[in-house]
């Protein structure tokens, strides 16, 4: 391994103590659209809902087919303000969740710090279904008022959840109906940019790229011969929480499979690429460690720390404001010397 220097010249929160309403949370507009795919309709009863005795099935209410949940709060500080549910999720994934709530004489309970009215609130358990996170909140609903729809939307589970626990809430007095209530995956997958699907180069060591996607921190890279990723047969490399990688370590010639696997992330489609160089050429670009350097001369050189096997020369641009950019090549036998634009 040789070293170059270049030088440059020229140069938990219970939701009783949570905030009541985070980001990602909307009360919409009253009827409308529809809750859809939906998860309970109460049309079953409520089996299945935790919570007090003062959550019942109303069977004369209802925003869709001829049921609802109801909910009556005679005092917050002592009554059960929430029916609540777990539903199933994969760590990392994203979704949506929405429901409909219609409100009657739901007032303000005087003395209850955590006062906030009805809606949906949604948080976080682990996979053995404890408490671990909390979420997004969509209350504040008072009043009498017909079906009004509200949403926790851009919700992401943890990558340890096991289970999102879904809150129909009513931390004042009064009495609300809740119905149509669902709770959809929102489409998200791994959307790989580089090599192409199909491609064929003659490189033991290409470049991977994929875009990436918010609040991902551990991306890894599958390579195999085998298009079904069979065990044993799979080259795993870690990316870390960058949407790249270089390949440091030569590939053999031939048909290549690749995917990315983050948490929640499906990457359902699988590319391929045939590499034709032979394993023991050298085909890893330079490593350059990028470090921040201050100029403040136009003379005033500044290192890039370059490595590479067996390398000859480096090839380096500069670009910069109020510079058209300088390049240049220092050859190997005269390591450190100033390169010149
Ligand atoms: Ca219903």
């Amino acid at each position: 391994m040789l070293s170059r220097r270049v030088a440059f010249g020229n140069g938990r929160l219970l939701p009783a103590l949570a905030p009541f309403l985070m980001a990602g949370c909307a009360l919409l507009s009253s009827g409308g659209l529809p809750s859809s795919p939906l998860l309970d309709g109460f049309e079953d009863g409520i089996a299945g809902w935790e919570g007090g005795t003062n959550k019942t099935l109303d069977a004369t209410v209802a925003h869709g087919g001829t049921h609802s949940l109801r909910l009556v709060v005679a005092d917050p500080a002592v009554d059960s303000v929430y029916a609540t549910r777990r539903i199933p999720v994969e760590g990392g994934a994203r979704y949506t969740a929405s429901c409909f709530v219609k409100t009657e004489g739901v007032v303000e309970a005087p003395g209850v710090k955590s006062s906030a009215g009805a809606g949906l609130i949604v948080e976080w358990a682990d996979r053995g279904g404890k408490w671990m996170q909390s979420g997004q909140y969509a209350c504040g609903l008072r009043g009498t008022a017909d079906w009004r729809r509200v949403e926790c939307a851009m919700l992401k589970a943890p990558d340890d959840a096991g289970f999102a626990i879904v809150y129909l809430a009513l931390r004042d007095a009064g009495t609300a109906w809740f119905d149509d209530l669902s709770f959809t995956r929102v489409g998200d997958s791994i959307q790989k940019l580089a090599p192409e699907n199909g491609s064929a180069f003659s490189n033991n060591c290409p470049h991977f790229a994929w875009r990436a996607s918010p609040g991902v921190r551990a991306y890894a890279l599958e390579l195999s011969r085998d298009p079904t990723f069979a065990k044993g047969a799979v080259i795993s490399l870690t990316a870390g929480g960058l949407p790249r990688l270089q390949l440091r370590e030569p590939l053999e010639p031939g048909l290549w499979h690749w995917r990315v696997i983050a948490p929640g992330m499906p990457d359902a489609q699988p590319w391929s690429f045939t590499q034709t160089a032979p394993q023991n050429r050298d085909c890893l670009p330079p490593l350059m460690r990028a470090k921040a350097a201050r100029v403040t001369r136009a003379d005033e050189p500044f290192t890039v720390p370059v490595e590479g096997e067996d390398l000859v020369a480096a090839h380096l641009l500069l670009k910069g404001a109020g510079s058209p950019g300088s390049a240049g090549i220092l050859p190997a036998e005269a390591p450190g010397s100033a390169l010149a634009p």
